[in-house]
């Protein structure tokens, strides 16, 4: 087909290809959150229906889209991270992030009411995205550690800081001072001296945050055959192998993690 004089434009889009063989990472966060979580009003300082929902989102995209290793979400916020060698998009940057970020976006819209019930949802929320890519395998953990750890000291400070508001009546800027310069010793001090709390016995999901992985699960269904010598269908139990993405609520940190699933950064991925 002839060029029309209008193809010159293509010309002005920026090439965007990321590096080859780095991790491709696309790190969503909930615009204005902060809002948000007060408008639905969210359980404080973790709220099981809003962990979840993002969750199933997070699966959603990692279903729907090519070459996801391994996701981490907390808070408002979640990482994916792409297997160094995806050809998806011929790695074009922008359409990783704008595919992952739209599709989680929509899909947080079409499950609401699956976590929230009767909350309605008030207004459209908005996701932003940026994408990082990283050289190494130690780069990657580090990346995933960093976010571990920030989920580790977020929920550690919020988690006393709503005791001492919602049990022991101070006002948030009480709160707030009573734990300027405090260690993360003396807010476990605080909790256990004060509340009786053992911060160690807390959910994993709020002091770990999700990991998605890739698993091997085995599905028991129930089929109908026809058997040649048989006049009626037979309903038989067979057993399948499906891959499908499972939530974990560990330490990433350590090595123990990537010793048990050493396929998630196997180079051949
Ligand atoms: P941003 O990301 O710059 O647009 O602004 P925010 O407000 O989203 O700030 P961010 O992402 O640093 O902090 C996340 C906010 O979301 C924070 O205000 C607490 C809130 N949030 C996240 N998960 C929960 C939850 O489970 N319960 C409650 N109550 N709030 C939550
Ligand atoms: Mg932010
Ligand atoms: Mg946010
Ligand atoms: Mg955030
Ligand atoms: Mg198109």
């Amino acid at each position: 087909m002839a060029k029309s004089k209008f193809e010159y434009v293509r010309d002005f889009e920026a090439d965007d290809t990321c590096l080859p063989d780095c991790w491709i990472v696309v790190r969503l966060d909930g615009r204005n959150f902060h809002r948000f979580s007060e408008q639905h009003e969210f359980k404080k300082p973790n709220d099981d229906r809003a962990l979840q929902l993002m969750t199933r989102c997070a699966q959603t995209v990692m279903q729907e889209l090519e070459d996801i290793a391994i996701a981490y979400g907390q808070s408002d916020e979640y990482s994916f991270v792409f297997k160094k060698k995806t050809r998806w998009f011929k790695r074009r940057a922008s359409k990783f992030m704008t595919h992952v970020v739209s599709q989680f976006a929509s899909s947080y819209v079409f499950y609401w009411k699956d976590y929230f019930k009767d909350q309605q949802l008030l207004y459209p929320p908005g996701f932003d995205g940026r994408i990082v890519l990283y050289p190494s395998n130690q780069n990657l953990k580090d990346y995933l550690s960093w976010r571990q750890a920030d989920c580790h000291i977020n929920n550690l400070y919020n988690t006393v800081f709503w005791m001492l508001v919602q049990r022991s009546g101070l006002t948030p800027v009480e709160a707030q001072d009573r734990l300027r310069g405090t260690l993360a010793g003396d807010k476990n001090e605080i909790l256990f001296s004060e509340f009786n709390i053992n911060y160690n016995n807390e959910p994993l999901m709020y002091r770990k945050g999700t990991v998605l992985i890739w698993q091997k699960v085995n599905e028991i269904i129930t089929k109908k055959i026809k058997l040649p010598k048989e006049a009626e269908e037979k309903e038989v139990e067979v057993t399948r192998t499906k891959t499908k993405v499972v939530p974990l609520h560990c330490d990433i940190i350590g090595d123990q993690f990537w010793e048990e699933y050493p396929e998630i950064l196997a180079e051949d991925r």
